[in-house]
């Protein structure tokens, strides 16, 4: 589905946006937060947490976003949102990695995305312009639709993004888990068919940074299951400007199903084996 751009949208305009806000919104998640960062409460389970810092970064993001893009919509991981009249839609993810961030482990990223059509529909929308911000680290990722993807840690340093393509059997494989425990059975199994055909499984625990890596040559490629619009908006972006296929395991666009990212011919090989090994293990739904 080719979502057209609303006319007079200039994706240049929304990058520079979203890497600001983002880089507002990291420093705050590093400069105050708590020496006694607890849990604040739990969502889907008693490992899926929130932090009083996922929410106050969400609640900045949503009030710069309001004063910078006043005519677009906004929709957030955490509580709070707003319908637009633009035909640009906000998805942000205050904090991607909250359980790293409350660990204190430096890998997380503020995901801030500027969307076309509805993310609240898998398959009906796609990212125009993104940027994540790893405030630990100082990495930029930022990219436009059809103008590229870069990586910046201080200004003036920006760097075009291209992916690898390597054989899946020398490929460095990204991956992520869910936080229900029959979920992270099924993905135990399914990694389990995986790990021998890869060189390598990486599990960063930020789907954000995992498609970030994608795109620097850092992972050569990347799966998950589970993935919410948060997590994969602005990464998906990223990914594919520097020269990833990001879709489903039927090439479709990514959803909560699956999410595949990584250069033509290794996104095809793993697309190959992760069928395979999905169809030996059982698809979850049916379990
Ligand atoms: C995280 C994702 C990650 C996944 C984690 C978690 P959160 O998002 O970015 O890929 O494996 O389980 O869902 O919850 O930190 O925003």
């Amino acid at each position: 589905m080719t979502i057209p751009l609303p006319e007079g949208i200039d994706p240049r305009v929304l990058v520079a946006v979203a890497e600001q806000v983002a880089v507002e919104a990291g420093r705050l998640i590093v400069d105050e937060r708590p020496p006694d960062l607890g849990v604040a409460e739990t969502k889907s389970s008693a490992t899926d947490v929130v932090t009083v810092m996922d929410q106050r970064s969400q609640d900045l993001l949503l009030t710069r976003l309001a004063e910078l893009r006043p005519q677009d919509g906004f929709a957030g991981e955490e509580r709070g949102g707003r319908a637009g009249s633009s035909g640009i839609t906000w998805v942000v993810d205050p904090i991607d990695g909250t359980v790293n961030y409350l660990y204190g482990i430096p890998a997380y990223a503020v995901s801030v995305a500027a969307v076309v059509g509805d993310p609240s529909t898998a398959g009906a929308w796609r990212p125009v312009a993104g940027a994540v911000v790893n405030p630990v680290t100082g990495e930029r990722f930022t990219a436009t639709l059809g103008g590229g993807a870069r990586r910046a840690v201080r200004d003036g340093d920006a760097r075009t993004l291209r992916v690898t393509d390597t054989e899946l059997g020398l490929a460095l494989c990204g991956t992520g888990f869910g936080y229900d425990a029959e979920r992270r059975r099924w993905q135990g199994e399914v990694l389990a068919g995986l790990l021998p055909r890869v060189r390598d499984i990486r599990r960063l625990g930020s789907a954000a940074l995992d498609l970030c890596r994608v795109a620097d040559g850092s992972l050569d490629v990347y799966y998950e299951r589970g993935l919410n619009p948060w997590d994969m908006a602005a990464g998906w972006l990223v990914a594919a400007e520097a020269g990833a296929l990001v879709t489903d395991l039927d090439g479709g666009h990514p959803t909560d199903t699956m999410t595949l990212a990584g250069g033509p011919a290794v996104h095809r090989a793993l697309g190959s084996v992760l069928g395979e090994v999905v169809a030996h293990v059982g698809r979850e739904i049916d379990r």
